[in-house]
């Protein structure tokens, strides 16, 4: 077993990059939260943590795939389940800044992320048919689609009023929308397109978790720089 990375390795090669690319992103954004006003603060100190969890969770995913090349799903999976509950209170946390939001919000979103998580870990490790948990995933994200956009988050965010919070909403439910939409094509390529392919559902995991959360991080430090300049 070699734990060498190698420029015959495209996928190990990005586990490195992205790596190095969520360390800085920790410190750029626990940095920049001493630029921005009191109620954003707590917003990019949750940024900075989705970067450093990710981050850890990569170093160990990167030794998984270069020494075996095999699929990391557990150390994936537990990322997951820690960086996308915590996106989920950013959705929170933006409403909460601005107005008064049931914890409903909050809980509803975190059930939608269970469920989507559950049922992909499931199919992923062959403790469901992957067919029945990318179907269960599924229901999952649509959920919480339907929260952010027609749902009452959606509602709080429309009436709100506050110009900078919404940019940074509709960025952020952008980001659910289009850049989560790439997971699902990984798990398919992976998993559902004939046979098992390792390299491209690890190969676009990694571009997706690039986009998603140093992407997502930075719609919440936009906003938060322009309304503490006001
Ligand atoms: C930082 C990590 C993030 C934002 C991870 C997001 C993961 C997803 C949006 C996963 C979605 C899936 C489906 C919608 C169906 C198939 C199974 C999943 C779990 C890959």
């Amino acid at each position: 077993m070699s734990n060498n990375l190698t420029a015959s390795d495209p996928v190990g090669v990005s586990f490195w990059l992205i790596s190095m690319a969520m360390v800085a992103a920790a410190v750029f954004f626990f940095i920049e939260r001493d630029r921005v006003s009191g109620k954003w603060k707590t917003s990019l100190t949750i940024a900075g943590l989705i970067q450093l969890i990710a981050a850890v969770h990569y170093f160990y995913m990167r030794d998984v795939w270069v020494t075996t090349q095999d699929t990391p799903t557990v150390f994936r999976y537990i990322d997951w389940l820690l960086t996308v509950p915590l996106q989920m209170i950013e959705f929170y946390l933006i409403l909460a800044a601005i107005a008064v939001v049931a914890s409903g919000v909050f809980w509803r979103l975190l059930i939608g992320t269970l469920v989507m998580l559950v049922g992909g870990f499931m199919g992923e490790a062959g403790m469901m048919d992957p067919t029945v948990g990318f179907i269960i995933g599924m229901a999952g994200w649509i959920f919480i689609l339907y929260e952010i956009f027609a749902g009452e988050a959606s509602q709080i965010n429309a009436a709100s009023g506050n110009e900078n919070c919404q940019k940074a909403f509709n960025g952020m439910k952008w980001i659910v929308t289009i850049g989560w939409a790439i997971y699902p094509i990984g798990y398919f390529m992976g998993y559902l397109a004939g046979g098992t392919d390792a390299n491209s559902v690890n190969l676009i995991y990694n571009l997706a978790d690039l986009v998603n959360k140093i992407g997502f991080g930075l719609f919440i430090w936009v906003a938060a720089v322009a309304d503490s300049s006001e």
